[in-house]
C-alpha cells in the first residue's frame, strides 16, 4: 500500500495520556473521511465504513484494521467543520499500545500527528489568539476549578475585551483604569492556570512533615520525634481548594546536624527562592527558635505564612516575639489533630488572591497577556487614540 499525502489532515488524541477505558482520536482536514474509509471496516462484511457528516452524525461501529489485522473495535463519527472542512472521531479502547498503533497507521497514510495539546486538538473553535490560549491552557488544567475558570475565560474574556475596546473609543482613561485593574487581578488567573509551589520550611521537629501529610491527605513524608528526620525534600502535586499546588516538604534547618543532614539542608534551600509561598512551621510548644529565626530572617519576605504548630500543647512563647518583618499574623494549627487546617487552607488561598469565587470574572491567565495589558494601561496619553486597535490586536489577537 503506497502512502498518499494527507498532510493537510491532522490527527490527535483528545483523551489524557495514559491507560483509560476509551481513547478518542480526532481526525481533522479534507481527508479525514478517506482515512476512516481506509482503516475502519464493517465487522461482518469487511466493507469500508462510509461516513456522511452532512446527513448522518450517528456513531458507527467498525473495526480499525491495519494490513487486514484488526487493531481494535471502534466507534466512529464525523461532522462538517468550518475551519478544517471535516472532523471525524475514532473512539477506541484506551490501551496505550492501541492508541499508538492507530496513530502510527494514520501517520503511515500521511496524516500529521498533532502532538501539541491546545487549539489544534480541541473540539472547540478558536477565532482569536485569546480563545486559542484558553484552550491550550485548558488542555493542561490540573484541577476542576482551573477547568471551570479556563472554560469561562474561553467564552467570556474576548467579549469583555471587545467591550473594553469600545469603551476605549469613548473614554480612554476609564478603559485604561479597567485594564490596569484587570492586569493586577490576573495574577490569580495565572496561579489557577499554571499552579503554585508551596514549600514548608522551619526548624527541625516543628511538624513540617506532619503538616505536609495533613494538607496532602495522605502520607508523603516520614514523621518522627527525632529532629533531622526529613533529608531529601519531597514534592508532590495536589489540589488545595481547587488551586493546583506543588507541595514541598523540606528538611528542618539547623547548624548542628551531621554532614548528610547539612547536605540535605543545602539541597533544599533553593525552594526558598522558587516557592510562590513559604509556610514557616514553628513549634509553639518548644522553646522560641532563636537560631532558626536569626538564620532565616533576611529571607522571609511577604510571600510567607507563619504557622504556630502543636496548638494542642501548651504554648511556650507568644507570637509577639517574632520579628516585625515576618508579618504579625500567625496561623495556629495542630497538624497532629487537624485543628486550624480549614483556616490555614483559606489563608493560603487568600495569599494567592483566590478565595472562593475570586475567579468568577474575566481574568488573564498567561504572564505575557498580563504584561501586555499592564503596558497598554501605562501608555502615555498621546497613544490613547490607538487604544481600541491595540486591545484588539495585542490582547484579543483576532486572526
Ligand atoms: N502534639 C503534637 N505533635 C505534633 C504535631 N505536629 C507534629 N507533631 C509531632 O512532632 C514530631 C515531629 O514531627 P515531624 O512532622 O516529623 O517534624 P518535622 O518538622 O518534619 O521534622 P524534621 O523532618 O526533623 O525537620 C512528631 O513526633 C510528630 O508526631 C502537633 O500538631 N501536635
Ligand atoms: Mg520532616
Amino acid at each position: 500500500m503506497t502512502a498518499v499525502d494527507h498532510s493537510d489532515t491532522g490527527c490527535c488524541v483528545l483523551t489524557p495520556p495514559g491507560t483509560g477505558a476509551i481513547a478518542v482520536i480526532r481526525l481533522q482536514g479534507p481527508d479525514a473521511l478517506k482515512l476512516i474509509r481506509h482503516f475502519v471496516h464493517h465487522r461482518q462484511t469487511d466493507l469500508p465504513i462510509e461516513l456522511d457528516p452532512h446527513n448522518d452524525r450517528t456513531l458507527r461501529y467498525g473495526q480499525f484494521c491495519v494490513d487486514r489485522e484488526v487493531v481494535d473495535d471502534v466507534l466512529v463519527c464525523a461532522r462538517p467543520d468550518e475551519e478544517h472542512c471535516c472532523v471525524a472521531e475514532i473512539n477506541a479502547h484506551g490501551g496505550l499500545r492501541v492508541v499508538e498503533r492507530i496513530l502510527a497507521a494514520l501517520q503511515g497514510q500521511g496524516a500529521k500527528v498533532l502532538t501539541e495539546s491546545g487549539p489544534a486538538c480541541s473540539a472547540w473553535p478558536a477565532r482569536s489568539v485569546i480563545e486559542a490560549e484558553a484552550l491550550a491552557c485548558l488542555s493542561k488544567a490540573q484541577t476542576r476549578r482551573a477547568v471551570r475558570f479556563l472554560i469561562r475565560q474561553y467564552h467570556e474574556l474576548r467579549p469583555f475585551l471587545e467591550e473594553l475596546a469600545n469603551l476605549a473609543a469613548d473614554d480612554a482613561e476609564a478603559a485604561r483604569r479597567r485594564l490596569s485593574d484587570l492586569a493586577a487581578k490576573s495574577k490569580a488567573g495565572l496561579i489557577l492556570a499554571n499552579g503554585a509551589t508551596v514549600a514548608l520550611v522551619g526548624p527541625p521537629n516543628a511538624g513540617k512533615s506532619t503538616l505536609t501529610n495533613r494538607l496532602f491527605g495522605n502520607t508523603l513524608s516520614l514523621e518522627c520525634d527525632e529532629p533531622g528526620t526529613t533529608r531529601d525534600w519531597v514534592a508532590e502535586p495536589m489540589s488545595l481548594l481547587g488551586i493546583p499546588i506543588t507541595l514541598v516538604d523540606t528538611p528542618g534547618i539547623r547548624v548542628e546536624g551531621d554532614l548528610l543532614e547539612q547536605a540535605a539542608i543545602k539541597r533544599s534551600l533553593p525552594w526558598w527562592g522558587v516557592a510562590d509561598l513559604r509556610l514557616v512551621v514553628l513549634d509553639k510548644s518548644a522553646p522560641f527558635p532563636d537560631d532558626f529565626i536569626n538564620a532565616c530572617s533576611a529571607s522571609m519576605g511577604d510571600q510567607s505564612l507563619i504557622i504556630g504548630n502543636k496548638a494542642d500543647l501548651e504554648s511556650a512563647w507568644q507570637d509577639g516575639r517574632l520579628p516585625d518583618t515576618w508579618g504579625e499574623y500567625v496561623v495556629q494549627v495542630s497538624a497532629k489533630e487537624g485543628a486550624g487546617l480549614v483556616e490555614l487552607e483559606q489563608r493560603i488561598a487568600g495569599k494567592f488572591s483566590l478565595p472562593s469565587g475570586a475567579e468568577d470574572c474575566p481574568l488573564f491567565f498567561t504572564e505575557q497577556k498580563i504584561m501586555q495589558a499592564a503596558a497598554l494601561a501605562n501608555e502615555s496619553e498621546r497613544d490613547w487614540n490607538d487604544l481600541p486597535r491595540r486591545i484588539h490586536s495585542t490582547l484579543i489577537g483576532i486572526d
